[in-house]
């Protein structure tokens, strides 16, 4: 049912992004004092979002204005791909949970305990492996990939203090996710009981008890607060979780070669210091949560990885995964 949904979705923008290229054959010189609004659910002390606004924006403002929407406030969580594909959006921060919706292959990046660390992350995402998946992207719904954005490894954050050591421990436990699929599957294999909320929302969920929770990267549960309104931190990393700098490939294509180089260093060097200082912030974070009462501790992370992974491998998401990717993805050093 879904799959046909997200066939007829993905139609839809290929399409939208067909009638993109067309348009596309604008003279470079055109793309003089274009706009690029930016729309992301991410808060603007979010170091990605400081980054952007440090780095990329004074980098391109010769011939472009970078306009942030933060907190998402120009389009809701999960629907920027669509606004970018209707020429409606020129970038966002996207995932690939919100890809996965549109191209089934990138469910792949939203399996748990695959990604080692930040630097295999980055290396993965700077691979040919990825070859495919990015040109796929940027054909059949006008997006470009400029980089890989490290989040955090997310961990599970929860309002009571019963202890968590194995996935069983989480039975019935409802676990605030972003709202796709490929989200909520996670949740599941987990262990909890999955609820799908936006982003903006979580804050007031874990205040009111309509959640038990939430997962995200510690970076993330201090700048959103979320350490305010819950009683411990379980340190699962069951995702090194990415999200990527992404721009409509009909605006990037009416710049010339030299600006493109511009929008792509810019966009390197925004993820790059975003990346060093997430790191950095997960290593202090610890401490500071402590500080604030709250139970930090590492769980039997081996039972949930045996877990997460099979239920991974044996679930109808890995079907869509290109032959070979996983054992290409864990070849990367
Ligand atoms: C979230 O909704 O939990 C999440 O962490 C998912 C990420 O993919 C990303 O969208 C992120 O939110 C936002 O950028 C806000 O930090």
């Amino acid at each position: 049912m879904s799959t046909s949904i997200n066939r007829r979705t993905m139609l839809r923008l290929a399409a939208a992004a067909g009638t993109v290229g067309l348009s596309s054959g604008l003279a470079p010189a055109q793309a003089q004092g274009v706009t690029l609004r930016l729309s992301a659910p991410a808060t603007p002390t979010d170091q990605r979002a400081i980054a952007l606004t440090e780095i990329f924006g004074p980098a391109v403002k010769d011939f472009a204005t970078f306009q942030p929407h933060w907190n998402a406030t120009l389009f809701r969580q999960g629907t920027e791909l669509e606004a970018i594909a209707r020429n409606n959006l020129e970038m966002s921060i996207t995932s690939p949970q919100e890809l996965a919706t549109l191209i089934p292959a990138w469910s792949i990046f939203t399996a748990g305990y695959l990604l080692r660390d930040a630097d295999h992350q980055k290396k993965v995402f700077a691979d040919t492996l990825m070859n495919d998946l990015k040109k796929t992207t940027e054909d059949r719904l006008g997006v470009k990939l400029l980089s890989v954005m490290y989040l955090g490894r997310r961990q599970v954050n929860l309002r009571s203090e019963k202890e968590i050591r194995t996935p069983a421990d989480l039975a019935g436990v409802k676990l605030r996710m972003p709202n796709s699929e490929a989200w909520l599957f996670l949740g599941t294999a987990l262990g909890a009981n999955p609820l799908p909320l936006a982003f903006t929302e979580i804050y007031t969920a874990l205040q009111t008890g309509a959640v038990d929770g939430q997962d995200n990267p510690l970076p993330t549960v201090r700048d959103s607060k979320f350490f305010e309104v819950t009683k411990q931190i379980v340190l699962t990393s069951h995702l090194v979780d990415q999200n990527y700098l992404a721009i409509s490939k009909r605006v990037f294509d009416r710049f010339t070669p030299a600006q493109q180089a511009t929008i792509q260093k810019a966009a390197d060097d925004a993820s790059e210091q975003a990346r060093q200082r997430q790191l950095r912030l997960e290593v202090e974070l610890e401490d500071f949560f402590k500080a604030q009462g709250l139970k930090v501790y590492t769980p039997d992370v081996e039972a949930f990885r045996k877990k997460v992974q099979a239920d991974y491998l044996a679930s109808k998401f890995a079907k869509d995964w290109p032959a070979g990717m996983v054992e290409r993805i864990n070849a990367v050093r």
